[in-house]
């Protein structure tokens, strides 16, 4: 067939290196960027028959996120804007790890099981973030496409939220909103404006945001978006790509694992500041405080004050629909526990991955969902989103509840609900703050956090680590969670647990306890514990303090 000819012609300029195998993990593919060229070429072949299986347009978002600037990675967006579903995920796998030559062979397997019309057009959305070698990997993924007759359009530069944004409008006939650039800033901005008239008397200081941009992608947008907001928001950009390199010292990433505010941000006292990740799906806050403190507001922070906002706005719309908040277990204990006791949420607890997150975020008619590292977003169901738009309609719904249900109305429209969106979220954010009428501070007083460390240990096969409840507890290798229990045991309100990274090659550890001092010694006992039972390899790991 002349369709599989171009495919075997093309591949050859897209050789796979003999022997590399890599797997398709939570978040796509992603190592060092010279060894993905013949990925990008695979995922362009796998997106085009995803897109005839699916006789929709399917997304391929070339990023490595908060990963090194030499990285590089590739993830599939399914039609709804979702990440793709775990079948594919295998395929995935399958036809980036062919060799050269049994390439068409699994190629056409694949067409074969899924039972694939090749005669369907295929339609796929392309984006890349700044990294260098994001250009000439897009291009391999349109090659991919082309040399299976697929169709392509090349958004070029964009957020990874941006892109799942237009796959989105576009499989539903712009219901969602209208799959351009432009169609995103002005969607997000009118709900972000018609918000922010409900917050009173706000000064240029209440108005004012420090934004690092993490040297990458977000901060462009960022400065695509601003006169959209017509000085709504006064944004002071750092870190936006001009001399800095992309994640290092700064980003949601820095600032999280590190707990400390990013190089280049000029922070006065309790000003409020906010970092994006390298591809703008993650987003964590800060201030330091008059002692000079660092205050972080992470993913856990972020999710309650939504979900708190949410819930008064049901009541005070005399709607009754149920709001869960979806966690991982790297959420802090203090939240969990602010969450169920004082709030009175279901809070449900997923692996992580923001893809198991979200579909847990599905089942509830309003589904909250936050990795403590700042992915997340809020789901509304398809009957919740009627109830809101019927009661708006209704002639006898009084002026009060009228008013929260215009706000749940803009809250709605101002929500990325395909995945986590730094510039989304941080819009919420404010306008949530705005309305209330809030600090920094104050949301930071909402509920305290216990001290946590997370480190990394390297072992020779990560995957000798198996876990289960939600990763909170280590089931191989032998002895290490009985190790693990024991120790934990040693201090004051204390959890930890282990697992393998999906993105590096790495076991993570995380440890939570009453002062910072037990949470760092328990953190580093316990990868004492991961290196001793878990094939631990280089350098013993050595105490924090
Ligand atoms: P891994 O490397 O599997 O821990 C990290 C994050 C995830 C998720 C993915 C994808 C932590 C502890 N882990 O996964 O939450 O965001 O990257 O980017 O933050
Ligand atoms: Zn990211």
């Amino acid at each position: 067939m002349a369709q599989f000819e171009k495919v075997s012609q093309k591949s050859k300029v897209h050789p796979k290196p003999e022997g590399l195998t890599l797997q398709y993990g939570t978040a796509g593919f992603r190592t060092h960027a010279t060894h993905l060229d013949h990925i990008m070429f695979r995922m362009g072949l796998l997106a085009t028959l995803r897109s005839k299986k699916t006789k929709s347009t399917i997304g391929v978002m070339v990023t490595a996120s908060h990963n090194p600037e030499e990285d590089n990675g590739v993830k599939l967006i399914d039609p709804m804007g979702e990440m793709v579903t775990v079948v594919w995920e295998g395929y995935a796998t399958q036809l980036a790890n062919a060799e050269q030559d049994s390439l068409l062979k699994e190629l056409k397997d694949i067409i074969k099981k899924e039972d694939i019309d090749m005669s369907e057009p295929a339609s796929v959305y392309i984006g890349k973030d700044t990294r260098p070698s994001s250009v000439s990997l897009s291009q391999a993924v349109l090659d991919g496409v082309s040399s299976l007759g697929g169709k392509t359009h090349d958004y070029g530069l964009v957020t990874t939220p941006q892109l799942h944004y237009m796959v989105c409008c576009c499989n539903t006939n712009g219901c969602y909103g209208s799959p351009t650039i432009e169609g995103y800033y002005q969607k997000l901005s009118q709900a972000f404006l018609q918000l922010t008239q409900n917050a009173l008397n706000r000064t240029d200081d209440q108005k004012r945001l420090l934004v690092d941009g993490a040297n990458g992608i977000g901060a462009l947008k960022m400065r695509e978006m601003e006169p959209f907001l017509r000085s709504e928001l006064q944004v002071v950009l750092s870190n936006d790509g001009s001399s800095g390199k992309l994640n290092h010292m700064c980003g949601a990433d820095y600032v999280k694992v590190q707990q400390k505010a990013p190089q280049g941000m000029n922070m006065g006292v309790g000003e409020r500041c906010c970092s994006f990740d390298g591809d703008a799906d993650r987003i964590v806050y800060y201030y330091t405080d008059s002692k000079g403190c660092f205050h972080l507001l992470d993913g856990d922070k972020i999710a309650t004050l939504i979900s708190t906002y949410l819930k008064e706005l049901l009541t005070q719309a005399e709607l009754n629909l149920q709001i869960a908040v979806v966690q991982t277990a790297y959420a802090n204990g203090s939240s969990t526990r602010y969450l169920e006791d004082v709030m009175k949420v279901t809070v449900c607890c997923t692996k992580t991955g923001v893809k198991h997150l979200h579909h847990a975020a599905q089942e509830y008619d309003i589904g909250v969902y936050f990795e403590a590292n700042g992915h997340g977003t809020v789901l509304f169901s398809k009957a919740a989103q009627k109830q809101i738009q019927e009661l708006m309609k209704d002639p006898n719904t009084n002026d009060e509840r009228k008013r929260a249900v215009k706000l749940l109305e803009s809250t709605i429209n101002l929500i990325n609900q395909t995945v986590g969106d730094a510039i989304s979220d941080m819009l919420v954010i404010e306008a949530v703050l705005a309305i209330r009428g809030m600090s920094a501070q104050d949301w930071d007083a909402i509920y305290t956090d216990l001290p946590n460390r997370q480190l990394k240990v390297t072992v020779s096969d990560r995957r000798v680590i198996d876990t289960t409840d939600a990763e909170r507890r280590a089931v191989s290798p032998k002895g290490l969670q009985d190790t693990i229990d024991m120790l934990v045991k040693k201090y004051k309100s204390a959890r930890s647990f282990v697992r393998p990274s999906g993105t590096e090659d790495v076991v993570r550890v995380y440890a939570e306890a009453d002062t910072q001092e037990s949470a760092d010694s328990l953190a580093h006992e316990v990868s004492l514990a991961v290196y001793r039972l878990a094939g631990g390899i280089g350098d013993e790991p050595k105490p924090l303090h």
